[in-house]
């Protein structure tokens, strides 16, 4: 399950973060396909409760495996899967099985089914009250979750109230593994498994024991799904570890973007990543996913804060070029909406209950309260970076013992980044082949043109580099793909 289950030559996956499906379907035609993107982290598929005003968290609380949502129906979410596979564009669906809405409350889901948290009862799949966890496996005295030391009590009470499925019982193996079947059978590439440190490895791994095989018209025959478990483990004491789960299927690391702000906010000196990824005390590179922030830490919900987020633009495409530079981990880019810090609540942008269309504007970037990182130049053209230097190792190290760095990956790609306080002017050796290349932060290659700086390797592989410090984007990346 750890296998990312890209189409050849493709690396990088987006959170397109509730979007609805007939917009990913033409992100993917338009955008995701051509710019070399492998997939796309969808919002749960599954109907989930209603909440007023209709936040963004209502999608985490599920009713029922029916494919209905804000984001749109099963017709739709089907259509979407088929035109991104046909464009080499994978999906891979957010899977909320640990629980179910908030125990107490009632009303109907968003596909129409009825539930009631207070008697447990959940007729659209149908599970009820002894589908759930009780006091016999929960020790707590609210049932809910309070001390991350026990191991027992973060997997079988209730996160944040949520009503906590019994993962143990066959029968409600049966109906989510039936859920995820039908994703599969529809042909989504994989999962993201959303509070994967609240339930027991074992339970998940008799789930995944049920999994198809992928649709073999677009992966090929016996390819198993890509899984990425949501375990946040900050290397701290807290009594479950990611390692735990890594045996089996990815992990998402949350060490990777707490640890990369510290750098990019001058916390830790740059020149200590010439020995970024597992030496930091992260799983192995195989065994995870990376990003910079997520949809819960961008806004202060689940797994330490301060990372890096869209709100500090600078930093941010800093971070995310470093990240897509180097070669440690399965990268995800976040794709996020504008709100404001104050309501963490609020949803995507949306004209009573529904969610308005993305909207593209002329320079490529999108409109209408929509931030799409992954549209912005320095991100996606570094996303094309990595497919081109794949495979290849950090290569010619350099810096200045403090905040200006440079590495190369192999003979495909280097990448110099300012973050001091003085210019940088360095002649480098870059390890490329001579010739001219783009710089692909400062604009784009145009066959046969540089919209941005042009660089010029020589015959021996050195380069000179200038880069400000006080420009908005202090650094200069070039490739063998954006050659003149
Ligand atoms: C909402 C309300 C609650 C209410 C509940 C039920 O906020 O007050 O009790 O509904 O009615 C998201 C939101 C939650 C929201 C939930 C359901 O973030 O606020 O609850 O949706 O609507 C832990 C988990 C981790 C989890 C984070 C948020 O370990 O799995 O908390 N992340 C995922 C998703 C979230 C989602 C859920 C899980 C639930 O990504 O978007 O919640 O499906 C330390 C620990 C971490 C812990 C963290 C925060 O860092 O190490 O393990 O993360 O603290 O507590
Ligand atoms: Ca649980």
């Amino acid at each position: 399950f750890s296998n990312p289950t890209c189409a050849p030559g493709r690396h990088s996956i987006v959170h397109l973060f509730e979007w609805k499906w007939s917009d990913i379907a033409q992100e993917c035609e338009r955008f995701l396909g051509p710019y070399g993107y492998c997939g796309v982290q969808i919002s749960p598929p599954n109907e989930n409760c209603v909440i007023t005003n209709r936040p963004w968290r209502e999608r985490y609380q599920p009713v029922s495996y029916k494919l209905t949502t804000r984001s749109g129906d099963e017709h739709r979410l089907k259509d979407m899967i088929d035109r991104c596979n046909r464009v080499n564009v994978r999906i891979y669906a957010d899977a909320v099985i640990n629980h179910m809405t908030g125990a107490g409350g009632s009303g109907h889901g968003t596909a129409g089914s009825p539930w009631n948290g207070q008697t447990l009862s959940y007729p659209g799949v149908p599970f009820s009250g002894w589908d759930f966890n009780s006091g016999n496996e929960c020790h707590s005295s609210d049932m809910n979750i309070h001390n991350y030391n026990d191991a027992n009590e973060v997997r079988n009470c209730r996160l944040v109230n949520l009503a906590d499925l019994k993962l143990g019982k066959d029968y409600v193996r049966d109906k989510i593994a039936e859920y995820l079947n039908h994703l599969i059978d529809l042909g989504v590439g994989g999962f993201r498994v959303d509070a994967a440190k609240h339930m027991w490895p074992g339970d998940l791994r008799a789930i995944f024991a049920r999994l198809h095989n992928l649709k073999s018209d677009v992966f090929g025959s016996n390819v198993k799904p890509f899984i990425y478990q949501e375990v946040i483990d900050m290397g701290g004491n807290e009594a479950i570890k990611a390692h735990e789960y890594t045996t089996f299927a990815r992990v998402t690391d949350f060490i990777f973007g707490m640890k990369l702000a510290q750098v990019f906010r001058h916390k830790i000196a740059a020149k200590w990543l010439y020995n970024w990824g597992e030496s930091w005390g992260q799983p192995n590179t195989n065994n995870v996913v990376v990003f910079i922030d997520n949809h819960d830490n961008q806004r202060g919900h689940g797994g330490g804060g301060g990372v890096l987020t869209h709100f500090e633009p600078k930093l941010y495409k800093l971070a995310t070029e470093f990240m897509l530079a180097h070669p440690y981990g399965f990268t995800r880019i976040m794709s996020s909406y504008d709100f404001d810090r104050s309501n963490t609540n609020l949803g995507p942008p949306h004209d009573g209950s529904s969610i308005k269309d993305v909207t593209i504007n002329s320079d490529l970037k999108c409109g209408g309260g929509w931030t799409c990182e992954h549209r912005w130049r320095q991100i996606f053209n570094m996303v094309a970076f990595r497919n081109v230097v794949m495979g290849t190792n950090v290569q010619n190290w350099w810096d200045n013992t403090n905040y200006q760095i440079a590495f190369g990956r192999g003979n495909k790609g280097f990448i110099v980044m300012n973050m001091d306080s003085s210019r940088l002017e360095q002649t480098l050796q870059t390890g490329l082949p001579a010739g001219t290349y783009c710089d692909v932060i400062s604009g784009n290659y145009e066959d046969p043109n540089c919209t941005g700086k042009m660089i010029n390797v020589g015959n021996d592989g050195r380069a000179h580099f200038s880069i400000d410090n006080s420009s908005d984007d202090p650094s200069i990346a070039i490739h063998i793909g954006a050659r003149k």
